[in-house]
């Protein structure tokens, strides 16, 4: 029988019944940590991390598991008065509702829309990289690669007046919202002809002409924008009228950030006045060096919509038809006036946090697990093997999109420094 228990995991070795062998534990997952008393948190991350931590329990030292991966059973025993006494094998596990994607239709224009929009996301980023160490860029840069299934998901199944806010990780949703690659580059090098005159640069992306609400560099800075931006639509088409204002806000940010105030209360206003946003969380398990099940109460932040009586869905973020899915509901209810959604969608980044981090924490095991759920090959794959497309045509994006690359990149080489003389212009609206 299967027994779930709500504390943390503890492990013991099993009293009288000999030393736990590897098969008490029959799938660690992809990579765990331990922590004791003795030697505080410890990360072990490759396949003898198993033999280590059973020869720790063996030896009695009580050991706590931390959830990395998405499946990890364990075997536990507890103190605690719901299941004291027994061992018990405790299952915590992520299992995301399947989409059956066959029934979404996806047709030829669209499966070609979505692939383009990925792949100019992905190599947009792949050029940041190599311009940034060629000393072209400056400051922080986060880049995108591997999250592409959520934004272009989400944004390419949006119309051109609806509002996108992001967060200091924003290249790729400007790009999916459709500020050209030419613009977003340009302002990568501080340039005047860059999206935001090359003030901002790489964290604060902004485009009224696209309703790119910004990038923002303090986490979960961007919530409250957009829940204003939210509130204007619904107070234009309800209190003055206006019935063309049915735009809807796609608001996106990370697990860290959904530890921050602002998202509690931003999902507080937003159930309360009915907006019309789609909050979309971007979990890619990490803020920073943190791993998401140790910054949160909850890791499931899917779930957090519920106190506000609002929906929320958990999708798999590697899969852009997944993404689009749960997103053409979400963004029907908000148009129709039925208020918010809250989307956590299962990511990960495939690079650093910023290309100054040198990614040593995440472990190698953990990391090639999700390479191998790369949303762009997915997405490939279902689409040649469904003769949606033509993987000549694939090819031919691809090709495309390398050009528009290489042009953005001598735009923004070929663009003028912003006019010292133009210091104080563009603080205020008028200008
Ligand atoms: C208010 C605030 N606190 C701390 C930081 C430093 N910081 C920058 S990014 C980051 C991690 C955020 O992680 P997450 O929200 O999961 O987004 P991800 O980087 O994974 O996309 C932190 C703590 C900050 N920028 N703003
Ligand atoms: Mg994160």
């Amino acid at each position: 029988m299967l027994h779930v228990c709500p504390h943390p995991l503890t492990l013991f070795p099993k009293k009288g019944e000999g030393e736990l062998d590897s098969k008490s534990l029959p799938r660690m997952g992809e990579g765990f940590r331990v922590r004791d008393s003795k030697l505080g948190c410890t990360p072990f991350v490759n396949s003898d991390s198993q033999k280590m931590l059973l020869s720790l329990v063996n030896r009695g030292t009580i050991v706590q598991v931390e959830w990395l991966s998405v499946k990890i059973p364990v075997i536990k025993k507890t103190s605690h008065s719901c299941c004291q006494g027994h061992y018990i094998l405790m299952v915590k596990e992520r299992t995301l509702p399947a989409i059956d994607t066959s029934t979404l239709q996806i047709s030829h224009e669209l499966g070609l829309k979505l692939y383009e929009d990925m792949v100019l996301g992905r190599s947009f980023e792949d050029k940041c990289a190599e311009m940034y160490y060629r000393g072209r860029m400056f400051g922080f840069v986060h880049l995108y690669n591997g999250q592409e299934a959520v934004s272009t998901g989400v944004i390419k199944g949006m119309r051109p007046d609806d509002f996108v806010c992001s967060t200091y990780r924003d290249h790729v949703h400007a790009l999916s919202a459709g500020v050209p690659p030419r613009q977003v580059m340009a302002e990568l090098f501080g340039k005047a002809t860059g999206c935001s005159k090359g003030r901002g640069g790489s964290m604060h992306l902004f485009s009224a002409e696209h309703h790119l609400l910004g990038g923002y560099a303090f986490v979960a800075e961007g919530i409250p924008v957009a829940t204003g931006a939210a509130f204007q639509t619904r107070y234009r088409r309800d209190a003055l009228g206006d019935p063309a204002a049915d735009q809807v806000t796609a608001c996106f940010f990370g697990d860290g950030a959904s530890n921050n105030g602002q998202f509690f209360e931003c999902l507080n206003m937003a159930v309360l006045w009915k907006l019309p946003i789609l909050f979309v969380v971007e979990n890619n398990k990490w803020a920073i060096g943190m791993a998401h099940e140790r910054a949160t109460s909850q890791p499931e932040i899917y779930r957090k919509a519920s106190v506000f009586g609002m929906p929320g869905v958990e999708v798999d973020g590697m899969d852009v038809l997944s993404v689009w899915s749960v997103a053409q509901t979400a963004i029907a209810r908000a148009r129709a006036g039925e208020g918010p959604t809250l989307i956590e969608a299962l990511t990960y980044r495939f690079r650093g946090h910023s290309l100054a981090d040198p990614d040593e924490l995440r472990s190698k095991s953990e990391k090639e697990e999700w390479f191998s759920r790369d949303p762009i090959r997915s997405l490939s794959t279902y689409l040649t093997d469904n003769q949606i497309c033509q993987d000549t045509e694939l090819k031919r994006i691809d090709q495309n999109i390398k050009t528009l690359i290489e042009d953005a990149v001598e735009f923004a080489e070929n663009s003028p420094e912003p006019d010292p003389r133009d210091l104080y212009k563009y603080v205020f609206a008028e200008d």
